[in-house]
């Protein structure tokens, strides 16, 4: 297909390791690969993921400009400004921006500038989670987030859980389209790794792995608590992946209980599907989470999850077939269910029970939701 009769969609996301930005860019680089969009990526940093640039997938960086007079350079501004300039340069036919906060109120103002000049442009927003759950809600943020929903053309929730929470908080009147977290099963699938889980267990120790940015949220402290439990009964290792606020503090505690043999902190990894691929239990034991990303990748690795009983996650978890869902803070039930999955009769068959789960999340079935919708939005 010729780039002039494609579909041109700006995305606007965080471009940091983290869910909501991992979304965006997979989801832009999949509309891409159908040949029926081209899509530009504007943010401040090139994304994560995207590690492949082509005639179809393009990168705008916005560019703050700071001034001895500002305590806080005004990115919303910059990234509005940049909007306007990629809708107009590149011909866009639609913004689709990830997390309300700062992304749909920035659409907004870049809609009503480009309005001003007599160029329509739909924006289409998806909430994520802490957009809405955690910083979203407090009053500094929460009128201009209430506003910028209901001015979306479309609004996009990644659960039914965090949809109607939306509601709840905000008392928005917009409809909430339910779209999911979707996973790329070429990419995620367990690969033979013997030599890698033989190194982390030489003596056929059972493996828990967490992957997290080590906010207070997923409550890391509960994943060690849980491993703790588990290694007093059987023999077991724990891999903490990826980095954050959280990690030093829980370094210290693991080295003063002695858990250092049993306990490694890889930091960020890229390939997190080769750690994922040599996993028996994923565990996510998180306050709040809105979809649970982490948890999807792990299952489509055939990594059976402990988690907590929160948000979107009875969304994506079947209770005692791909896993369990305790109680937020409930250790001890964490505990015990990893233990009944690690018991060599069960095993099996929360794994096989856990890549059955996340096939159903393959991008295949979610991308043309996004395309329905993004069809709906150039109607408006
Ligand atoms: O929680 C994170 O690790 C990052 C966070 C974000 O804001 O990017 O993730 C949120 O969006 C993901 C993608 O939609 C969801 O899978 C996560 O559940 C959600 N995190 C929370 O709700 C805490």
């Amino acid at each position: 297909m010729q780039n002039s009769s494609r579909l041109k969609i700006g995305v606007v996301c965080y471009p940091t390791f983290g869910g909501s930005g991992v979304v965006a860019t997979e989801l832009g680089k999949a509309l891409a690969e159908t040949g029926r969009y081209c899509v530009h990526f504007i943010t401040y940093d090139q994304p994560s993921r995207l590690d492949l640039l082509s005639n179809s997938v393009f990168y705008h960086k916005v560019d703050i400009q700071t001034y001895p007079l500002f305590r806080y350079p005004p990115y919303e501004l910059a990234l509005a400004s940049k909007m306007v300039n990629v809708v107009k340069y590149e011909k866009l036919d639609l913004l689709h921006v990830h997390y309300a906060i700062p992304h749909a109120s920035a659409a907004f103002m870049a809609k009503q500038i480009l309005a001003s000049e007599g160029r329509h442009i739909p924006v289409v927003t998806t909430l994520h989670g802490t957009d809405i759950t955690l910083v979203g809600k407090d009053p500094s943020y929460a009128p201009v987030v209430a506003f910028s929903i209901e001015q979306s053309d479309i609004v996009t929730a990644v659960s039914a859980s965090l949809r109607d929470e939306t509601y709840d908080t905000f008392g928005v009147k917009k409809e909430i389209h339910v779209v999911p977290n979707f996973i790329d099963l070429e990419r995620f699938k367990k690969q033979k790794k013997e030599h890698f889980k033989r190194a982390i267990c030489p003596n056929g120790e059972k493996l828990l792995v967490h992957t997290s940015n080590f906010r207070k949220v997923k409550r890391v402290d509960d994943v060690v608590a849980v491993f703790e439990r588990v290694r007093e009964k059987i023999p077991a290792k724990l891999l903490l992946v990826g980095d954050g606020p959280e990690r030093r503090r829980l370094e210290q505690y693991c080295q003063e209980k002695g858990l250092f043999e049993d306990v490694r902190f890889l930091g960020e990894i890229e390939a997190i599907e080769e750690v994922l691929s040599v996993a028996d239990v994923f565990v996510m034991p998180s306050a709040k989470e809105s979809f649970g990303l982490a948890a999807l990748e792990a299952m489509a690795c055939e990594v059976p999850v402990i988690a907590s009983n929160t948000g979107g996650l009875p969304e994506l978890i079947e209770q005692g077939i791909s896993g369990f869902m305790s109680q937020v803070e409930d250790v001890e039930d964490m505990a015990k269910n990893a233990l009944f999955i690690l018991d060599d009769a069960n095993l099996p068959t929360f794994k096989t029970q856990a890549l059955r789960r996340a096939k159903e999340f393959e991008v295949a079935h979610i991308l043309p939701q996004y395309e329905d919708l993004y069809h709906l939005a150039l109607k408006k």
